[in-house]
């Protein structure tokens, strides 16, 4: 018997790298069930687990710390873990080539928040930036670190400021999130040129409407600490996401809702609503609360 952590896994293989460090192509013995939720995988990247190396199975779950879902597809009722005992994402993001919309950022945030998971904003591609870019490059930055969240900005093929990448990761296992065509797989192979991960990826990109099985992979750092890969994932699902508790999930709405008149403010058209006067006098960045209503009124946009 062995300890060790699930690193890939396929639906129905798992690779195990224990704590020796060897590999281990492992299968499932038993049932695993996580509570609450019907799942696709009952084993995810991330996850500790106890194997028998000689048959080559999974034969323990140790509990999860954390773990993300997303549903396995529009219709289902099931969830599939995307990944288990994670310590922090990365959100990439790009101003030129794509644009990430902040939306996506403030709804991945959310989620992020709902899954007690710290984030920073990493904003790639810095040396396509022109001067009015680059301000609104510091803007941005400046707007999620006074909420709490840090930010990097970054070229990845120029390696400006990766030094500070390096370090927010080391020891840690990160997430990396973001969309298509930010610089994922390139920062990735910039960290661990034994990758070779594929980057510009097209058929990743096309495939993104249909619903292609992607498989999250946990790839060790050299520096120490772990990433863990999500192509084709952009943002994930929250269990039970109640939306009046929305607001729960903007730390800084939250910290002005103590101000409301009414304990069960929605922020949205009540008087004396605390949280629309931080907007109003700017305490409160302006897209960072369009993104709160449109949360609330159940709008859901799709980005590419
Ligand atoms: N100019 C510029 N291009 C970059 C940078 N980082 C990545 N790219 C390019 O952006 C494209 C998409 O990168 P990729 O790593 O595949 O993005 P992913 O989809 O997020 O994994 C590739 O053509 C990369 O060479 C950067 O810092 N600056
Ligand atoms: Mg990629
Ligand atoms: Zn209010």
């Amino acid at each position: 018997m062995r300890e060790g952590t699930v690193i890939k896994s396929t639906g129905s293989r798992y690779r195990v790298l224990d704590d020796a460090g060897t590999v281990h192509d492992c299968t499932i013995k038993g049932r695993f069930r996580t509570r609450g939720i019907r799942t696709t995988n009952p084993v995810a990247v991330g996850d500790r687990v106890t194997i028998d190396e000689h048959d080559g199975v999974i034969c323990a779950l140790t509990p999860r710390l954390n773990y993300i879902i997303r549903r396995a597809s529009n219709l289902s009722k099931e969830s599939q873990i995307i990944a288990a005992n994670i310590d922090q994402a990365f959100l990439m993001v790009t101003l030129k080539m794509p644009s990430t919309p902040v939306e996506f950022i403030d709804r991945f945030l959310a989620s992020a928040e709902a899954y007690r998971i710290p984030v920073s904003l990493v904003i790639n591609k810095s040396d396509l930036y022109g001067a009015e870019e680059m301000e609104m490059a510091l803007r941005v930055k400046g707007v999620y670190e006074k909420v709490g969240y840090p930010g990097y900005i970054i070229s990845v093929t120029e390696g400006i400021n990766i030094d500070q990448i390096k370090e927010a990761l080391k020891g840690k296992v990160t997430l990396i999130s973001g969309n298509s065509g930010v610089g994922k797989s390139s920062l990735l192979n910039r960290l661990n040129p034994s990758l070779s991960l594929r980057t510009d990826d097209i058929s990743e990109f096309h495939e993104q409407g249909k619903h292609v099985t992607t498989f999250p992979e946990m790839h060790p750092l050299p520096g120490g600490g772990y990433v863990i890969d999500t192509p084709g994932i952009r943002g994930f699902g929250v269990i039970d996401f109640d939306r009046n508790e929305i607001y729960h999930f903007f730390p800084e709405i939250f910290r002005q809702s103590s101000g409301c008149r009414f304990y069960n403010c929605r922020h949205l058209s009540e008087p004396d609503c605390a949280v629309r006067s931080a907007v109003t006098s700017g305490e409160i960045e302006q897209w960072r609360y369009k993104s709160y209503v449109s949360m609330m009124l159940g709008e859901n946009p799709k980005y590419r």
